[in-house]
């Protein structure tokens, strides 16, 4: 009968030992942006995640998830000026908006895919985020 109970008793522990496992949050994650990129510019993160970037720069940038629009050469002499382009929206699953220099933002990624992003002020800088 102590054997039994023993054996019930270890049971327990083992099941509430797996259950457990689904419980704490993945560990955050850190990218800096820093002389116009994102450093790293790739990386893998777990469902959950909750991904900081943290801007170094002088200038304003962006996190924002989509295609980068095009750069454009300049406009040969005596061309006329475009107007400047708006800041670029991306496709609206991630947008930091402008992130000042020293600032950051955060955002927590629950769904699993493959997230490009760039700075819709400076559409060269790109980076891709891969959740599983
Ligand atoms: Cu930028």
């Amino acid at each position: 009968m102590r054997l039994v109970v023993r054996a019930l008793g270890l049971a327990l522990i083992a099941t509430v030992a797996i259950l457990g496992c689904a419980g704490p949050p993945p560990a955050p994650k850190a990218i800096t942006i820093k002389t116009f990129a994102f450093t790293p510019a790739t990386i893998e993160v777990a469902k959950g995640t909750t991904v900081t970037w943290t801007n170094e720069d002088a200038v304003a940038h962006t996190v924002t998830t989509g295609v980068a629009p095009p750069t454009f050469p300049p406009l040969p002499s005596g061309a006329s000026p475009t107007p400047a382009p708006s800041l670029n929206s991306g496709d609206g699953r991630v947008n930091s908006g402008r992130i000042e220099p020293t600032k950051t933002f955060s955002f927590t990624f629950n769904e699993a895919g493959t997230f490009n992003y760039f700075c819709g002020v400076h559409p060269r800088m790109v980076a891709t985020i891969t959740v599983k």
